[in-house]
Formats: C-alpha cells, sequence, structure tokens
C-alpha cells in the first residue's frame, strides 16, 4: 500500500508512535510517505521505501497566524496526487484530521479520492478538542474520518463520552514496541558504576508540560532520596522543566538530580534505570511508561486515563491516586530496597510489554484497519 503519515514531529508519543508505525509499514514493504513540518525526530535520515515532504507555510505581513493547516492540506493533496497515495494516516487529530478530509475534498474535484484513518492520541481528545474554539471542528473531523482509532480504551470512551460521534466506530489500536530495541541486555550500561556510586537510578521521561506534573517526579523522588542512596534522571524538555529544577533546590536534592535534555534514543537510558516514576495528572495511554516496561523497569504511575491498560498494578508496577506521592515514594522505597521484589517485577514488566504490545502484532492491526477502509481483503 502507498502511505502518507502526518504526526506532530518534534518530542512527543503521538510523534514517536507515528514514526515507528511508518518505519515498520516500510520494512513490510508498504511506501510511506511522512507529510509535516519538519523530519520526525525518531526518522533516521534514509530508509528504503521512506519519504519525507516538508510542509512550507507561505509568510506574509498580514497573517499574525500563519494558517499551517491550509498549508499541509495543500501538501498532503498535492503528494496523494503525484505518488498515488491510498491512505492518508493522521496522528493528533487537530489540525491533522481536518487538513485531510481538505485535501480529500479538493482530491474528488478531480475524481480522486484517498481514505483517511484518523489516530486519537490523548489531549486532541482530552484537552485541546474539548476547548470551545476546537469543539465542533474536533467532532467534524472526527466523524469525516474514514476511520479512527484511540491509543486505549480509555480515550476510545472518553472519545464517545465528549463528542458523541455518531455514526464514527473508534477502534482500540494500542502503542507498541520494537521487542529488540527495547531489550535490556541489549545495551550496555549507560551509567557506570562509577557514575551511579551505589545509587539506585530513577527515570523519568516526559516533554515537561504540565499535565506530566514533574513537581511530583521530584517529591516522589526527595522521599526516596531520605530512605536509600538515589539518584533521578530527568529526560526530555518542556515549559516546567524550571518548576522541576526549582522543587529539586527547595527539597535539597538538586546535587542528585540530573537533567538531560531532549535525547531522541531513550532505550540505553532505560536499561540502566532501577524505576520509572509518571505521576500524570492525565494520560490517555503513557508510551514512555511501556517503554520502560519493555526494558524491564517496573513503573509507578497515577492511577488516571489508560495507564491501567498499560501497567498491572502490583504486578509490573504500581498505580496510586493523582498527587499521592506518599503512596508513590512508599512502593517506590519498598521495590528499591528489595531484590527480590525488584527482580520479579522487573522480568514481569520485560515480559507482559512483549506479550501484549509488541511491535508486529499491532502493526499488523494497522495494516489490516487500512485493507478494511479500502474494501480489500
Ligand atoms: O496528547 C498529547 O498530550 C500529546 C501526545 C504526544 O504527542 O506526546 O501524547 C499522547 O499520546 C501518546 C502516544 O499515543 C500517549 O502515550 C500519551 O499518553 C498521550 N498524552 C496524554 O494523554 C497526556
Amino acid at each position: 500500500m502507498k502511505i502518507g503519515i502526518t504526526c506532530y514531529p518534534t518530542y512527543g508519543g503521538s510523534g514517536a508512535v507515528a514514526t515507528e508505525l511508518g518505519i515498520a509499514l516500510a520494512a513490510r514493504g508498504h511506501e510511506v510517505h511522512f507529510i509535516t513540518y519538519q523530519q520526525p525526530f525518531r526518522l533516521p535520515s534514509f530508509l528504503p521505501n521512506v519519504y519525507f515532504h516538508e510542509v512550507e507555510v507561505g509568510r506574509y505581513p498580514l497573517f499574525e497566524f500563519p494558517p499551517y493547516d491550509l498549508a499541509l492540506a495543500v501538501k498532503m493533496h498535492e503528494v496523494v496526487r503525484d505518488h498515488g497515495l491510498e491512505v492518508l494516516h493522521c496522528h493528533y487529530a487537530i489540525p491533522h484530521a481536518t487538513s485531510a478530509w481538505i485535501a480529500r475534498e479538493m482530491l474528488r474535484e478531480s475524481n480522486r479520492d484517498v481514505k483517511v484513518v484518523t489516530t486519537l492520541h490523548g489531549t486532541d481528545i482530552t484537552i485541546v478538542g474539548q476547548e470551545r474554539s476546537f469543539f465542533t471542528i474536533t467532532k467534524f473531523s472526527i466523524e469525516k474520518s474514514d476511520a479512527v482509532t484511540a491509543v486505549s480504551e480509555y480515550l476510545r470512551d472518553e472519545t464517545y463520552r465528549a463528542f458523541g460521534c455518531t455514526g464514527c466506530a473508534v477502534e482500540v489500536i494500542h502503542n507498541f514496541i520494537d521487542p529488540v530495541l527495547f531489550e535490556r541486555a541489549r545495551h550496555a550500561a549507560p551509567f557506570p558504576e562509577a557514575v551511579r556510586d551505589g545509587k539506585k537510578v530513577l527515570m523519568h521521561i516526559s516533554n515537561f508540560r504540565a499535565v506530566k506534573r514533574v513537581r511530583d517526579v521530584v517529591k516522589v523522588f526527595a522521599q526516596v532520596h531520605k530512605a536509600l542512596p538515589a539518584t533521578l534522571v530527568m529526560v526530555g524538555d518542556g515549559p516546567e522543566r524550571v518548576e522541576a529544577e526549582d522543587e529539586a533546590r527547595d527539597l535539597g536534592v538538586h546535587a542528585d538530580v540530573r537533567f538531560l535534555g531532549k535525547i531522541d534514543s531513550v532505550a540505553p537510558l532505560l536499561a540502566g534505570a532501577d524505576l520509572f516514576l509518571l505521576p500524570s495528572q492525565t494520560e490517555s495511554f503513557g508510551l514512555s511508561a511501556l517503554e520502560a516496561l519493555a526494558c524491564g523497569v517496573p513503573v509507578i504511575a497515577s492511577r488516571v486515563g489508560g495507564l491501567p491498560e498499560v501497567v498491572q498494578h502490583g504486578v509490573t508496577g504500581w498505580l496510586h491516586p493523582l498527587g499521592d506521592v506518599e503512596a508513590m515514594a512508599r512502593d517506590a522505597v519498598a521495590v528499591l530496597s528489595n531484590q527480590a521484589l525488584w527482580n520479579a517485577t522487573s522480568t514481569a514488566a520485560a515480559s507482559d510489554a512483549r506479550a501484549r504490545f509488541a511491535e508486529a502484532d499491532v502493526v499488523g492491526q494497522y495494516e489490516a484497519l487500512y485493507r478494511r477502509t479500502l474494501g480489500i481483503a
């Protein structure tokens, strides 16, 4: 098949999933065209069957807000027409699904068609899409898509609840991991013992937006730090990074908190972690938690959104009510100070991630969806 993929190319779970999906589809012999404003961050510069089309937004003094969604629609229309794409797969509803709808309408003027598949990832439904200024266009774009998927059961149900969405069957296709890439033993320890200095490594990876509650990450760590030698590795960057730095200083643990900034390849880092913290306010899935589990890293997270579909409480990690840093710290100390418990949880995490979220299975589900949407067996 010839498939166009549009996503946010910068750091974030939806862009990571879209890019890994495109790479896996290309490896299965499909022709994949990424259409976005920048080369997606997880996309290597050259791969067979993979093409990148940059969306350029014309500037004009009158435009206080340059219309990216229109430039994207024009590029989608051009790429479908010139390369014979059959499917446009949009990751994150706004504005991608809307632009795809415009492109499809423009194609119909010349008796051509393309199927629009939209994958809902999270705040496109739970926050942004429900804002007054975006609600009706989000609902419209979902209903006009030829197929719609959500990355968790929670997100599917939230889509029905918030938008009603008459006539749109939202199919759940979970996010996935490459079992080979996230094999713990495959990576040399990124924190040699000289650097670790006998300390347990706690890790958090995100884009440091308010929903990630990075202050809670530091609060949990500070309690663990009182109980045992530990260091916190913060990977990523975003608006709340300064808050996290302030919290670490206020709690007197800043000397043991390392901010690494944005890093493209997280598997080698995760392979050196002892515990992953994700105390988010909302999380439709929690791809970073899944990647940690796949690397055999137990996860402590808040019991919100789709996280209970990813982390099995008491088996692969622990889930606690939003903001309950005491309970999170208690379980963190318990697992980090009990090697047998850590070993059992780590083994269960790595095997559950592979059993339920293996790339080959999930990519097969997307292929089957494209075929059904195109009406081919
Ligand atoms: O919806 C967002 O906040 C953006 C998006 C992203 O690009 O990071 O994150 C969402 O999609 C990820 C991939 O499907 C999920 O793993 C994240 O849980 C989800 N984020 C939220 O729901 C806050």
